[in-house]
């Protein structure tokens, strides 16, 4: 059955990457054209939940017993990292986080490490219900969050509601703050501006894709759909993501078949704000086509000059003036051949409140001054370049959100109806805090119709000037993920990989019982990411996976 719109034309430097039973019973990973056009198999001894990197260098992907693997876009340097469900790329480029049990890592694809992020007991709120990451918004500052927590009524940040399975916001700023954007799974954080997408479970041709605005989480006013079509029609969207460069989703969606690999899930492609009906098909083969990912310029490739990767790619401050955030680092590392040449730093004169140094030859340090720091949010581009280095130079977007305990700027106080949208019932604590004023989101945080990032944000169709890395180097203590997330993190031991995980994760190898394969939990990397917040041990949390996929995917009538 054919799109009942007009299409857009699909980007001609688009690339999707999605896992399929299409060859046999085993699922693959596979690439395409966005337009549907070579298709790949790329892999051979099993792939799901492929994630492409923001700049398009890596991809990972697991097997049926959770082991995760590493390839390059062109199928090359494939290895084995560790064992654990990949979740998500972070938008700055430094890594992807990795479930292991109830404990949370980022792992840097050059050097291999892992740091620990967080823990589901960081967030109380959700001890004894589901918490399962994921996604982070593009400033690490609100992760995304699926969970059982409202199931029988809950009152959080924006207010009580009830939903067996709902899509959530926190607010990594101030942990306790739990937002409740809607019924349904799979919420996602696009790479640029302030929505999130996520499945739509009660509405009235669910499964769809809905988005909000993050600015408007306190009233949910501007919920409203982004892709919804009929079941009948291949309308049972599942798993949206979108494009690094902001302007696509892709998901895949059956012709209201569910349960799985028994389904013939395709994949498709919308452009953002072009409409609910706007759709394109990338996939039409009867097996399972699922958990695409989208990524859109050249296809990385191998040089022999050096090329400048620098991780994380963005930073991100939130400052009070009782504590003065660490400093953060950023590294410079030679994602190409031969040698890197001297890296220059040039601060932005316009952003007295940033104090860029260089600590050694490939480590940059960003940290606060707090005397020049005014209430609100404050934006500073630095310039790092390396003469002789493809990529170079970089714009590195550096955001402060400077909360209530510091001065307000020259001009006074903004105007009453500047509060904070996020959560104006708690004015006390809020007002003019660190999120978004109502009056000034729309300009920080353009909404994807835009063609690109504003000019202080990483240009995404770039990814020259972010290439990959030779993997010389470690990750620092203070980068941007660890000093917000986990200030007080360690490196995760390896015990903390616990039997629940893998033994979810074999949920999806397609055998057993009836929900075996079910998208939500089993087959993919969203929103079955983990199983956290349960005891250490593996058959509850078996049987919540098969729960899970019950509730996430059995919200029909
Ligand atoms: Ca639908
Ligand atoms: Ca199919």
């Amino acid at each position: 059955m054919l799109p009942r719109s007009a299409s857009a034309v699909p980007p001609a430097d688009g690339w999707v990457i999605w896992q399929s039973n299409r060859q046999d019973a085993r699922h693959e990973v596979y690439r395409a054209r966005a337009d549907g056009s070579e298709i790949t198999r790329m892999t051979q001894t099993g792939g799901l939940g492929p994630f492409w990197a923001p700049d398009g260098r890596w991809i990972v992907y697991r097997d049926d017993a959770s082991i995760i693997y590493l390839m390059r876009p062109d199928g090359s340097e494939l290895q084995t990292l560790a064992t654990g469900w990949p979740c998500f790329w972070l938008h700055d480029n430094s890594g992807f986080m990795v479930a292991q049990g109830s404990a949370f890592s980022l792992y840097d694809p050059e050097t291999k490490e892992a740091k620990l992020l967080f823990h589901t007991e960081d967030f109380p709120q959700f001890a004894g219900t589901t918490f399962q990451p994921n996604a982070m918004t593009h400033d690490n500052r609100y992760l995304l969050v699926g969970s059982h927590l409202y199931m029988t009524g809950y009152t959080g940040a924006n207010g009580f509601f009830t939903s067996e399975y709902s899509s959530l916001v926190v607010d990594l700023f101030h942990k306790d703050r739990v937002y409740f954007v809607g019924s349904g799974c799979w919420p996602f954080s696009p790479p640029a501006g302030d929505l999130v997408f996520h499945i739509c479970a009660n509405c009235p041709t669910h499964p769809d894709i809905y988005r909000m605005s993050l600015a408007d989480l306190a009233t949910r006013s501007s919920y409203a759909p982004e892709v919804a079509h009929e079941d009948a029609d291949w309308g049972h969207e599942y798993n949206p993501r979108v494009s690094n460069d902001n302007r696509w989703m892709v998901y895949m969606a059956s012709a209201g078949c569910h349960d799985g690999p028994g389904c013939d899930y395709d994949i498709w492609l919308h452009e953002l704000g072009a409409g609910p009906s706007e759709r394109s098909r990338v996939t039409q083969d009867p097996g399972f086509d699922g958990y695409p990912q989208i990524y859109v310029g050249p296809l990385w490739q191998k040089v022999s000059q050096p090329r400048l990767l620098l991780t994380p790619s963005r930073l991100t401050f939130y400052a009070g003036a009782d504590a003065t955030p660490a400093a953060q680092t950023i590294k410079a590392k030679n994602s190409g051949g031969g040698t890197l040449g001297a890296v220059l730093v040039t601060p932005d004169p316009s952003a007295p409140w940033l104090d860029v140094r260089q600590a050694d030859a490939s480590t940059m340090t960003f940290a606060l001054l707090s005397d020049f720091i005014t209430r609100g949010i404050q934006h500073a581009t630095v310039t790092v370049t390396v003469d002789g280095a493809l990529g170079s130079p970089v714009s590195v977007p550096v955001t402060l959100y400077a909360d209530e305990s510091f001065p307000y700027p020259e001009g006074g106080a903004p105007d009453s109806g500047e509060v904070d949208a996020a959560a104006p019932q708690e004015t006390e604590i809020d007002s003019g805090a660190g999120t978004p004023d109502a009056g000034t989101a729309a300009e920080t945080f353009p909404y994807p119709e835009a063609d690109a990032p504003q000019s202080s944000e990483v240009d995404t169709t770039a990814p020259q000037a972010i290439g990959l890395d030779s993997g010389a180097g470690t990750p620092d203590a203070g980068t941007a993920a660890e000093t917000f997330l986990h200030p007080e993190s360690g490196a995760p031991e390896s015990s903390n990989v616990e039997a629940g995980a893998p033994q979810a994760a074999r949920l999806d190898s397609g055998a057993g019982t009836p929900d075996a394969g079910a998208p939500a939990v089993s087959a993919g990397g969203g929103c079955g990411c983990a199983l956290g917040g349960m005891p250490r041990a593996a058959a509850p949390l078996w049987m919540l996976g098969l729960a899970l996929a019950a509730v996430c995917l059995r919200r029909r009538r």
